[in-house]
């Protein structure tokens, strides 16, 4: 086990701070570490393995592709792309999508499509377009998307940034009324849920009054549901709470089940048309073995109805862990099983702590922000193994806490 993380530490890039396991084997919400040790994952690698881990048909239909053909470039037709283009528009309800890699790349591309659309369509004077985000936002790591975060961890000493935003606070009506004032203002990014910054769930309503502030203004509004979508919050997408369609739609992690990046942007035609050939691109963008991947994952969150498993056992989650008598937990909050609870140090314990306890309790998750745990286990689990997780994350929080006796 030893050996695997001094490799790590000696070879590797040191931009992450990861919990010490080292995993080498997993199945549905199930993960083995290289001692054979069984965990409980319940950070689902953030939501892309939501279909659980190395879910049969989706690594069926990447093994069968993976023979027959896997990469021709679009500079060619392949025989997997139009027909995943067709299915992914029929189900999520667009004109069209545009297929990409990561999901900060499919950010990058909502971004370029909104201003595109800012100079052609609305009509906004060249390089003057402008798109408001909200703080506490997580888009991934390229210089364009960080340039809109406001978290110094994320942004500090990679500067210069790219301008043409305007960053407002969160779940914020007034100062999104405020921001739209701007006649150059051509789109407001948010992500339904903010994911990195912990969980943080806005006020019912907001997602649904932002998006007709926006419509009044001629605005698009663009959802990030990199994280949020595909079944997690108890519904296919987390605008679908308040019957929100997003003008541009962007997702990603689980649109592969976690077996390789596949991300997605969506939107109809008039937003999407205004790109033309040669204007953005990816080699790896829809490629055959993506376009059979994403298929086989999309109809796997309907035929084993995650979103309903999601909104189910979500609640029973909530409803559980307010019942856990600790003074180490503050509150728990989230959507479906998307989840958080805040930690309060005690005697130097802090998230990290609890998180390490869980672990050698069998259970795995994250703490961010320092005295936050995340909650997410791929929606394939059950009540009875909802209930067995929440037995080991009481127990490690009490020991923690010294509130075992
Ligand atoms: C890391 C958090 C999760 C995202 C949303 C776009 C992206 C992400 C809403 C970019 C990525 C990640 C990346 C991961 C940690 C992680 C994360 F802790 F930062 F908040 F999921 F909870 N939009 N989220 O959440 O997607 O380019 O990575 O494919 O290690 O940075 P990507």
């Amino acid at each position: 086990m030893h050996d695997y993380i001094l490799l790590e530490e000696k070879y590797g890039a040191h931009n992450y701070h990861p919990l010490p396991v080292v995993l080498s084997k997993g199945e549905g919400i199930f993960l083995w570490d290289v001692e054979g040790k069984k965990y409980y994952d319940f950070l689902s690698a953030y939501s892309a393995v939501n279909q659980g881990h190395c879910h049969p048909k989706i690594v069926e239909a990447l093994c069968e592709q993976a023979k027959v053909l896997t990469l021709t470039s679009r500079a060619f037709y392949n025989d997997c792309l139009g027909p995943y283009e067709k299915f992914i528009t029929d189900f999520f309800g667009y004109d069209k999508i545009l297929p990409m890699n990561s999901g900060a790349e499919a950010d990058e591309t909502a971004l370029k499509l909104c201003r595109r659309w800012a100079y052609d369509k609305k009509g906004i004077k060249e390089n003057e377009a402008k798109i408001i985000v909200c703080n506490g936002n997580f888009h991934g790591r390229t210089i364009t998307v960080i340039s809109m975060s406001s978290d110094p961890d994320s942004y500090k000493g990679f500067g210069p940034y790219t301008p043409g935003f305007i960053n407002i606070p969160y779940n914020d009506l007034a100062a999104l009324a405020k921001a739209l004032e701007d006649p150059n203002v051509a789109g407001f990014l948010v992500e339904p849920i903010q994911g990195e910054a912990g969980v943080v769930v806005p006020d019912d309503g907001y997602l649904s009054k932002a998006y007709s502030m926006c419509k009044e203004k001629n605005v698009l509004f663009i959802a990030d549901e990199v994280q949020t979508g595909l079944a997690r919050t108890g519904k296919l997408l987390a605008c679908d709470h308040e019957n929100v369609k997003p003008d541009i739609l962007i997702l990603g992690k689980a649109l592969s089940g976690g077996t390789m990046p596949i991300s997605a942007v969506l939107a109809d035609d008039e937003v999407m048309l205004v790109i033309k050939p040669g204007e953005h691109g990816s080699t790896f963008g829809g490629n055959p073995l993506a376009c059979k991947v994403a298929v086989a994952a999309l109809k796997v969150l309907k035929e084993e109805k995650l979103s309903e498993n999601a909104e189910r056992l979500g609640k029973i989650f909530r409803e559980e862990i307010s019942k856990i008598k600790s003074d180490m937990i503050e509150l728990v909050r989230g959507k479906g099983l998307l989840n958080a609870i805040v930690i309060k140090p005690k005697k130097g314990k802090d998230a990290w702590a609890v998180c390490l306890k869980m672990k050698e309790n069998g259970l795995l998750a994250k703490p961010t922000h320092g005295h936050i745990i995340r909650f997410a286990p791929p929606l394939v689990i059950t009540e009875e193994q909802l209930k067995e997780a929440l037995a080991i994350i009481q127990k490690s929080v009490l020991e923690i806490s010294g509130e075992l006796n």
